[in-house]
Parts: structure tokens; C-alpha cells; sequence
């Protein structure tokens, strides 16, 4: 598998589910601060001309979450993802699309003070609030989203939650959320894909 990447973006999540697997990999920098994106040979992989991408023979894919799970079926060793036809993958598909579906968007809103006119009811993601209150709810009791099990879907809500609230400070520093995000930060995985980072910066 070849992952495109780039320090400090979005596709940390991508780095930090591939290092999660542990099968070997291709790190191939794409450096959207000076226009790697741009070329015809990327966007070929990515039509949004964005980071994260993978290949995989003729396998092609964008988007963090899409990565997630793809990944996690690639390299069934690693546990990353309940099986088909076991009920926790009902909660784990929920989570690993709340991510991109709800929490993203809640983001930008929370930055933007962009208001809908229908409100939270039309708003896809209800409100930042509302967001906000079902994750405290989903990761307080722990230690990960499926209970004692560590899914992709911790790696796309984890890295989310550890950014929104060390990082763009967004996310109010509740107790559930510090907990959650310091054990993300434990695992070695994570280390690895930060370590990754800081040298590719
Ligand atoms: N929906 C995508 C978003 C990826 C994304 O926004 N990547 C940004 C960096 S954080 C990017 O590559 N921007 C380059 C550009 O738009 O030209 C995902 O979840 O993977």
C-alpha cells in the first residue's frame, strides 16, 4: 500500500491508521503548501486534489474515513474493525462516519458562527453542542468507542476529538474528552505517525 500524505493535515488520521495496522507501507509526500496536489498524476488518485490517498495495486481511494476502513479490511490481523455480520460493527460504521458526517462540519461552524436558517433540526450534524455532548457520552465510559475493543473508528474520532481540543481548542476540556485523548496518545501507533510527523516537518 502507498499512502499520500502530508505533515499537519488531515491526513495524520490516514498515518496513524496505517502505522495501527502495522503492515508495511510506502510514505509518499505530497506537499499541498507548495502545490504537490496539483499534478495530473495525483489527482488521478484524488480527484479533490487532497491528502490523504492511497493505492493498493489498482486500488485507489480518498477520504480519512474511507482509508480507515479500507485499511482495516486489508489487515484483518490488526482487529481494526469488527467482523461482517458481528453487531459492534453497527456502532463501529457509526462512529467512522460521524467523524466526516458530523463532527467536521460542527468544526467549521463552531469557527465560522455560521448559523442555518432551519437550525440544528436541518442541520445535518445538529449543532456543535449537540455533537459535543454525544461524544462525551460515547467516550466516557471507555476505554475506546466499542467498549474494551480499539477500532478505525478511534483513530478517525480520536485524532478529531486530541485536535479539536489541544490543537484549534474548540472542544471544551471535559474530563472524558482529556481522558479519552491522553489514551489515544498512549499508543505506540500514535507515537510512530507523530514521530513521522515531526520529521516530515
Ligand atoms: N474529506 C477529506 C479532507 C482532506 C483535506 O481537507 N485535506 C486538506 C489538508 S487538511 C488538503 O489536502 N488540502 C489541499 C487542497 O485542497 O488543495 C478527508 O477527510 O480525508
Amino acid at each position: 500500500m502507498k499512502l499520500y500524505w502530508c505533515p499537519q493535515t488531515r491526513s495524520l488520521r490516514a498515518l496513524w491508521m496505517m502505522e495501527e495496522a502495522g503492515r508495511p507501507y510506502e510514505r509518499v509526500l505530497v506537499d499541498i503548501r507548495k502545490g504537490g496536489q496539483d499534478t495530473p498524476e495525483f489527482r488521478a488518485i484524488n480527484p479533490m486534489g487532497k491528502v490523504p490517498a492511497l493505492t493498493d495495486g489498482a486500488a485507489r481511494l480518498a477520504e480519512s474515513a474511507a482509508i480507515c476502513a479500507y485499511v482495516a479490511e486489508r489487515c484483518p490481523e490488526a482487529g481494526l474493525a469488527p467482523a461482517l455480520g458481528d453487531p459492534a460493527r453497527g456502532r463501529y460504521l457509526h462512529w467512522l462516519f460521524f467523524a466526516g458526517g458530523c463532527i467536521e462540519p460542527a468544526y467549521t461552524q463552531k469557527f465560522t458562527g455560521l448559523t442555518l436558517p432551519g437550525g440544528a433540526v436541518s442541520a445535518g450534524w445538529g449543532s456543535f453542542e449537540r455533537v459535543a455532548d454525544v461524544l462525551e457520552a460515547a467516550v466516557e465510559s471507555g476505554p475506546w468507542l466499542l467498549g474494551e475493543r480499539f477500532s478505525a473508528a478511534d483513530v478517525m474520532v480520536g485524532n478529531d476529538l486530541y485536535y479539536g481540543l489541544h490543537l484549534l481548542k474548540i472542544i471544551p476540556p471535559r474530563p472524558a474528552f482529556l481522558a479519552y485523548t491522553a489514551r489515544c496518545a498512549e499508543r505506540s501507533a500514535w507515537k510512530r505517525a507523530q514521530a513521522i510527523e515531526a520529521a516530515g516537518a
